[in-house]
Order: structure tokens, then C-alpha cells, then sequence
């Protein structure tokens, strides 16, 4: 009888557990579902978005994630249709990257209306109303700006007489390149000495870059002082123009980027160019547990902020081996 009663027990035991077992993952799940998630991504623009790239997909792996990638090839109405075929896959959350501030509304109160969260990374956006997106994850680019500008002032103390800047702006119409732009006016405003002498974009890519800082060249030659460059592939291609119109980049001409990319610090190294103002891609992470949360219902701050700093070439030989992009 009693060993009977034990059997019985024992049977019980087993039964409950079993049921625990197989409740758990069930459990597990409704929590913590894997997620699909739809990002719509710029482009391969520049060492950076590789970089970024890269650190998404890395994370979604990480994380469990169906990850849906689409490459706009830096084509706004590519990103918009794109956004309309995760809506239209019912995914769980779109991770947008908008290649330029305005022309979201339509299409983010499209994502709105079908309940899907909107997480945009890497440059945010100008809309109407602002519950359409859920939180933008990245950088101050005000701050980058700034940061640039003060680097200039601390190094061109020995200059005599006016300072002379060239600027490549990023591309059209997109918030890094608008508040770059701005933050960099600002820290330099306070003295007359520095004079931007011309301006133009270079689409963030080492092709464009180039090309602009040669008809830069032509134009003005001796006259350029500075080079201030939105991201450090304009950077890279503008130094090879500064070498084959017989100047020294980093010398002849002070070179400054944004990014701080692993193309940057070999530029330093070699001599060529002065300082990059570090701005991080490695957003992933960040992305895949802001994508949990707004599922899990949790709020999520307007922004969620990457800290950054700045490498003068000084720095940037210790620095290379810890870089991560
Ligand atoms: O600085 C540049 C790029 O949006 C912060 O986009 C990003 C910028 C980055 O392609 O290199």
C-alpha cells in the first residue's frame, strides 16, 4: 500500500513535471516571442553603413530575430515601398534608417494604422506627428558638429590671418548632414577668422568626395586652409584630390571627418588627415532590445543616445587596434 501510494505520488510527481516542462517553452514564448523584424536600410554609401549593417544583422542573429533586409540603394521611394511590404508581411517591428528628414508622414501613418512599431536608427526625421515613430537610436549630430569646430579652434591658434574652409556636406536633405552642418557653424561664429569659403555635398561617398574637392580645388587652390567633411569617406576621397593637385593633405590643408572608421585612422596614421569626430554605428544591439521592449509594451524614450568621442591623428596609432568598425 505504501509503496503503492509512493508509485502514485511518484506518477503525480512526474505527470505535473511534465506538464511544467511542456507549458515552459510555450510560456517562454508568448514572452519572449522571436520576433520578425523588417529594416529598411539606405544603402552601402559609405565604411560606416557597412558597418551598421553589419552590427543589426549580427544582433538580430544574437537575438533570435528573422531579420527582413532591404538596401535602398540610397533611393528614398525604394525605402517607402519597402516600409509598404513590411507592412504588408505583417511584421513586428520596422527598423527604418531614413536616408532623408521629410517624406515620412504617409508612409509612417500607414505603419501606425497596422500597429506595427516604427524604431528608426541612424538619422532621424522631421513628421507631423511624432507617435509614429517609437524612438530614434543614435547619434547628437549637433554635438559631432560642434565637437569639429572646437577641434579646429584649439589646433589653428598658430594660423595667421584668415582660416579658409572647404565643407562636403552628407547628402541633401538628411539629418546628419543638416545638424553636422549646423553645430560646426556655430562653434566657429564667435570668430570672424573662420570663413567657410565653400560648400557643397559630397553624398557621404568617397567617389563624390573626390570629385568635389577636385572643382574645389580648381576653383580656390592655395586659398583652402581647412577641409571639414561630413563623414570620413568624402574625407578619404577628397585627400586623394588634395595629393594629386600637389598639395599635402593634413599639412598643406587641414582634414577633418566625422565617423572615426577604421579608413579614418589609417589616413591618420599616414599623416594625411587630422581628426575624426567619432560618430558609432553599432547600433544593433540597441535596436534588437528597443524592438523587445516596444513589443512587451514598455515605453521607450524619444531617444535613445550613443556615446561618443573625438581622435585627433595624435591618438590614432595607440587607438587602431581597439577600433570596432
Ligand atoms: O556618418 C555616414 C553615413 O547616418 C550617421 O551616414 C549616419 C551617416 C554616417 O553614411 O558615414
Amino acid at each position: 500500500m505504501i509503496l503503492n501510494r509512493r508509485k502514485t505520488l511518484t506518477a503525480l510527481a512526474c505527470a505535473s513535471l511534465a506538464a511544467l516542462v511542456s507549458v515552459a517553452p510555450g510560456m517562454a514564448q508568448a514572452a519572449d516571442k522571436a520576433l520578425t523584424i523588417g529594416f529598411a536600410q539606405t544603402g552601402a554609401e559609405s565604411e560606416w553603413r557597412t558597418a551598421n549593417t553589419d552590427s543589426v544583422k549580427a544582433a538580430a542573429t544574437a537575438a533570435g530575430v528573422t531579420l527582413k533586409f532591404s538596401d535602398a540603394q540610397q533611393k528614398q521611394e525604394n525605402q517607402i515601398k519597402a516600409i509598404r511590404s513590411f507592412i504588408a508581411q505583417k511584421v513586428d517591428v520596422i527598423i527604418l534608417a531614413p536616408l532623408v528628414a521629410t517624406g515620412w508622414d504617409t508612409v509612417l501613418l500607414e505603419a501606425k494604422k497596422a500597429k506595427i512599431p516604427v524604431l528608426l536608427e541612424s538619422r532621424s526625421v522631421e513628421v507631423k506627428d511624432p507617435s509614429t515613430f517609437a524612438t530614434f537610436v543614435g547619434s547628437d549630430f549637433t554635438e559631432e558638429g560642434r565637437r569639429a569646430g572646437k577641434w579646429l579652434i584649439e589646433n589653428s591658434k598658430a594660423m595667421t590671418g584668415d582660416v579658409n574652409i572647404v565643407e562636403l556636406q552628407g547628402t541633401v536633405g538628411s539629418d546628419p548632414a543638416i545638424e553636422r552642418k549646423k553645430g560646426f557653424e556655430e562653434a566657429l561664429k564667435a570668430d570672424p577668422r573662420f570663413k567657410i569659403i565653400r560648400s557643397q555635398t559630397g553624398d557621404f561617398t568617397r567617389a563624390k568626395g573626390k570629385e568635389v574637392m577636385e572643382a574645389f580645388l580648381k576653383a580656390d587652390g592655395k586659398k583652402i586652409n581647412v577641409l571639414y567633411a561630413h563623414n570620413d569617406d568624402m574625407a578619404i576621397g577628397a585627400i586623394q584630390a588634395i595629393e594629386e593637385a600637389g598639395f599635402k593633405p593634413g599639412k598643406d590643408i587641414l582634414v577633418i571627418g566625422v565617423d572615426a572608421v577604421k579608413g579614418a585612422f589609417e589616413a591618420m596614421i599616414a599623416g594625411k588627415m587630422n581628426v575624426s569626430v567619432e560618430c558609432s554605428p553599432l547600433l544593433g544591439p540597441q535596436l534588437m532590445q528597443a524592438a523587445k521592449d516596444v513589443v512587451g509594451g514598455k515605453k521607450l524614450p524619444r531617444w535613445i543616445k550613443t556615446n561618443e568621442g573625438v581622435f585627433p591623428a595624435e591618438v590614432a596609432a595607440k587607438e587602431f587596434p581597439n577600433r570596432k568598425y
